[in-house]
Order: structure tokens, then sequence, then C-alpha cells
């Protein structure tokens, strides 16, 4: 195991001082330290792993210096077009140092989400000709040969992490005035849907306490579509849903994954159909993956929906005004509801145990497709 901080003190020792990048939680004690350690303007949690690409190319360019990307392996598709049309050495040549938690890992229980992209993720760096090491407790050793090949060659170098790598590092979560958690507001949500109504979940504890609510409640997953992997396309995917039938789809966001693909929200709001009923879960966090905060907290999100499309916006932080905007929802056009949560989850909370491909079968099912 690495001491977290000397890790962290290593990089800097080396002057690598910016890092940019997308929390992940195999990463959470290395992204903790960083967040508690850095000033402000030397650690963005980005909106997706592409911009901090673009970050730390920029860096580069402005101050000659090694910038750090953080991410979790499934975040490669992300940056698959910056590394091989910004960074590549047929094209700018520009270092990088990437660092890459591995899910999936062969050999190592995952889940589903995981499996294809452990296996393709050294493979993947292959393909594009970055290349890397699986990092070991002797990562002053092999940070030097990565150093030396970075600044030498001017290409990126990423290192694999794989589970349990780094020790313990607790990050300090601000406070928040709100008093629903996330699972109170989706028991709330789904305690106002009809029989017939249609969910699309985002990622990460969303979609496994929508699955736990199901099934504490003995109402079956069939109506549920939880979007386990392929963060921040839940609203599109339910856009897709929804212009090919005609029950309510509610997608239920969270702003993390909103942020990771905003511009699909634009080309959604400009093409509202009658039944897309959107509901944003703002805990200002990426709280599924160890509460690294998101951008939120200084963005007006009711703004930005009207200006995407929608006629109005509801601000919602209890059990009543969750109800009340609902029925508003259900009935009228364009509509998007807005949550406010604090942090927290259950520790004890489980996983889906039914398969992707049983989630999805179910729901094709019920929406009349044979
Ligand atoms: C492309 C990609 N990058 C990173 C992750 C890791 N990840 C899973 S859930 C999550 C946080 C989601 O945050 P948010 O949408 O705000 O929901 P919350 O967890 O706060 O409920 C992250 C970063 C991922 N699954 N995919």
């Amino acid at each position: 195991m690495i001491d977290t901080k000397e890790f962290y003190e290593y990089l800097l020792d080396n002057s690598i001082d910016f890092f940019a990048g997308v929390p992940d939680s195999l990463l959470a004690n290395l992204c903790a330290c960083i967040k508690m350690n850095s000033p402000k303007e030397k650690n963005i949690i980005t909106a997706n792993e592409g911009n901090a690409v673009a970050m730390a190319a920029g860096y580069h360019l402005s101050t000659g210096n090694i910038g750090c990307v953080y991410m979790q392996n499934s975040g490669e598709g992300n940056i698959v077009n910056p590394l091989l049309s910004l960074v590549d050495e047929d094209v700018y040549s520009i270092p990088m140092l990437l660092i890459i938690g591995w899910r999936g890992e062969p050999g190592k229980h995952d889940e589903p989400q995981h499996i294809k992209q452990g296996k393709v993720t050294l493979s993947l760096l292959e393909a594009m000709g970055t290349k890397y090491v699986v990092l070991t407790d002797n990562y002053k050793a092999e940070l030097q040969t990565a150093i030396k090949y970075m600044k030498t060659e001017n290409k990126p170098y990423a290192i694999v992490i794989q589970k349990g790598l780094f020790s313990s590092y607790k990050i300090e979560i601000e406070k928040s005035n709100y008093h629903l958690t996330r699972e109170d507001a989706l028991k709330e949500i789904i305690s106002n849907l009809k029989d017939e109504d249609i969910i699309v979940s985002t990622t990460g504890k969303t979609s496994r306490e929508i699955f736990e609510i199901r099934e504490y409640n003995k109402q079956g997953h069939s109506n549920d579509f939880l979007t386990v992997g392929s963060m921040g396309h839940t609203a599109s995917i339910a856009y897709g849903v929804a212009i090919g039938t005609t029950k309510n789809v509610w997608c239920i966001d969270g702003d993390g994954s909103f942020l990771m693909h905003m511009g699909s929200i634009g080309v959604i709001g400009a093409n509202l159909p009658n039944n897309f009923k959107y509901i944003l879960n703002d805990n200002n966090a990426h709280e599924s993956v160890g509460g690294q905060p998101t951008c939120t907290k200084s963005l007006d999100i009711p703004s930005i929906l009207k200006a995407c499309g929608f006629k109005d916006v509801i601000v919602a932080e209890t059990n009543d005004e969750i109800k009340n905007a609902m029925k508003r929802l259900s009935i009228e056009k364009g509509i998007a509801l807005v949550l406010h949560t604090k942090q927290g989850s259950r520790e004890n909370l489980g996983r889906p145990t039914t398969t992707p491909q049983e989630n999805k079968l179910a729901l094709m099912h019920k929406l009349g497709v044979r």
C-alpha cells in the first residue's frame, strides 16, 4: 500500500502540481488528498475526463510543466479525442501524467459495467500509443521512469492504479442545509409515480437506491432503466425512450452526470417530447464516489434548464414540495424539477441483483416490444 500523502508530495517535489479530473471511487483517497491539500485553482474537478486532458495541455503551454489528470478507466472513452487529436506526438506532442483507476481488472470481482472496460483498459492505452505502468509500492522509481519519458519524449504517460493501492485519506465534506437524503427523495418520487410510469435513472447510487426501494416496495423492476455505466448519458437515453412510447418517462439525473455532457440537455430541450419528465438531483457532489464537489453550487441550474428550453423549473427540498412538483410535471409539458438533497447514503446499500440484460428485457416487455 502507498501512503497517499507521501505520493501526493512526491508529485509536488517533481513539479507536478496541477491536477484535473473526474473523481473515482477507486481513487477516492488520492482525490481526497489532492482536494484537501491543493490550492483551489490547482485542482479542477472537470465536467468530463476529456476536459481534464485539455486543461492539463493548456497548463503545459503556459508553464512548460507536466499536468496531472486523474480519472476512472470508464473515462478512457472521454479522453480518446483530446489524446489523439491534441496531445499526440502527431499533433502538438504534449506531456501529461494520467492516473487511471482500474475498475473491472480481470480476475477481480466488479460490477457488470466495469467488466469490458477493465479488460480493455491497457489495450486501449496501447492502441493510442500511450505508455503506462501498473503502479506498485515501488512508485518512486516508476514515477521517475514516467517523468523522464514525459520530459524527453513530450508525450503522455499513464499510471494505472489497482484497487486498494492508496492508504485511507478523509475528505471534509461541506455541510449543506438540506434535509432530505437522495434515498428519501427517491422514495418520495417513487410513491408519486403511476403504475405505468417509466424511470430512467443515472449512474451511481441513484440507480442502486431505486433498485432497493423497488425491492422493498415489492414492485419489481420492469418500469426502470437503471443506467449503471455510461455516465452523463441518462437524459439522452430517457429522451430516446420517451419518443418511442406514450407513457411518461421520468429521467432522474445527478448533477455530476448532468454536467458531464450538458450539451445534451440543450438538444433535448429544443426537442422536448410531452412525456419527457426531467428530475435533477443536485447534491453539489459526486456523492457516489466519495463526495467530491461538483461546481453546481456556483451555477444557477434552474436558469440553465430554462435557457435549455424548459418553460418552468421547480426547486424542491421537502417531501411535500416533491409531491406537489410531481403533480405538475406529470400533466404539464416542459417542466423540470431540481432537487436539493444532502450528501450521504446507507453503509449497507446493495447493488442490483438482476443483470443489465434482464433489466433491459423486462423494460422492453413493459413497453410492449416483443
Ligand atoms: C465516464 C465516467 N467517469 C467517472 C465515473 C465514476 N462515477 C460513477 S458515479 C459518479 C458520480 C456521479 O455524480 P452525480 O451524477 O452527481 O450523482 P451522485 O453520486 O451525487 O448521486 C462518478 C464520477 C463513471 N462512472 N464514468
